[in-house]
């Protein structure tokens, strides 16, 4: 049974789209393995379970694997439904920050690092975005970037101060928290000085982001890839008629091979047979000799399914 199966976390200690599940699984209060996966290609453990998708981070449950920091947020919410985190407008929240405000932390890091990027990195990552990773053209957007990046926290402090709450969704931290503050954790990682300057005089957002900051990450024990790919040759995918998912989405495709891509970067496709396509998640079926039989989930948004040709 997939359900007796721990949360296995594929991730590195320095993404912030992982920082952002782990500050979920903290608020959560749960035990979970770790696999650390390399912050670029190529991923030996990642791809036979994911069938491609690259991006970090993945969670697995047994057979059943879960791709992007959302559908990984919205099945930690569904499986541990306390404390609640799903509260208010999370999931806009979580994508204007993984996308818009992310831009804008990406281009002022990465500008301000300028000749120290690894140029095995920066080839990387133009092969996962299909563009130039052009650090001059970051180093001369990131001061303009800055004013654009505070901009975007000073929407933060707005929301907190004109209704009077601690967190974004009312009184309790949740998911929209969680997701704005990965802008500010991921820049003040690595320039926390220029972080301090960029929230200067946003009182209300210092208190919750030091509350944030406490949450930790939950009880995290290290795995190795092997032994995460073992656990998937042993273990059968959930049920998904019987567990997950109601009727819904891309019905003519269901049964039928797809090929399922993200809309952003890190296209690469995954092949595999739809389960399930609802107003929320994708789910496909798969099979890698390694792995054995997976079930793949992807959020709706953010993601493509055609049909495989
Ligand atoms: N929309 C994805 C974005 C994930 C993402 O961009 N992750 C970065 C690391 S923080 C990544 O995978 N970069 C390429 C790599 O690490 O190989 C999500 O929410 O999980």
């Amino acid at each position: 049974m997939s359900g007796s199966h721990d949360i296995i976390l594929h991730h590195y200690d320095a993404s912030p789209f992982s920082n952002k599940v782990r500050l979920l699984l903290g608020l959560k209060g749960l035990r979970w393995k770790s696999v650390v996966t390399p912050n670029m290609m190529p991923k030996p453990v990642l791809i036979p379970l994911t069938g491609g998708y690259r991006r970090a981070p993945v969670m697995q449950i047994g057979a059943d694997i879960y791709c992007d920091s959302q559908a990984i947020m919205a099945e930690i919410e569904r499986r541990h439904p306390e404390p609640k985190t799903d509260l208010g407008a999370s999931w806009p929240v979580n994508i204007w920050a993984d996308r818009i405000w992310f831009q804008h932390s990406v281009a002022i890091i990465f500008g301000s690092l300028g000749d120290q990027v690894d140029p095995a990195f920066i080839k990387d990552r133009e092969k996962l975005s299909g563009r130039p990773f052009d650090v001059k053209a970051m180093a001369a957007a990131a001061e303009p970037a800055k004013e654009q990046w505070r901009a975007q926290a000073g929407w933060i402090e707005s929301a907190l101060a004109s209704a009077g709450i601690d967190y974004l969704g009312g009184a309790k931290p949740g998911i929209g928290d969680l997701a704005a503050h990965m802008n500010i954790w991921f820049l003040a990682s690595v320039f926390p000085d220029m972080a301090d300057e960029l929230l200067q005089g946003f009182e209300r957002l210092h208190q919750w982001r030091e509350a944030i900051e406490t949450i930790g990450q939950g009880d995290r024990a290290e795995i190795s890839g092997a032994d995460a790919i073992q656990v998937a040759a042993g273990a059968e995918p959930a049920d998904v008629s019987l567990g997950h998912d109601e009727a819904g989405g891309a019905h003519d495709l269901i049964g039928k091979q797809v090929i399922v891509s993200a809309d952003d970067y890190g296209r690469d496709p995954i092949a595999g047979e739809l389960l399930a396509a609802t107003s929320q998640r994708i789910v496909i079926r798969r099979t890698d000799p390694a792995t054995g039989t997976v079930n793949i989930t992807f959020p709706q948004v953010g993601f493509i399914v055609r049909e495989a040709t």
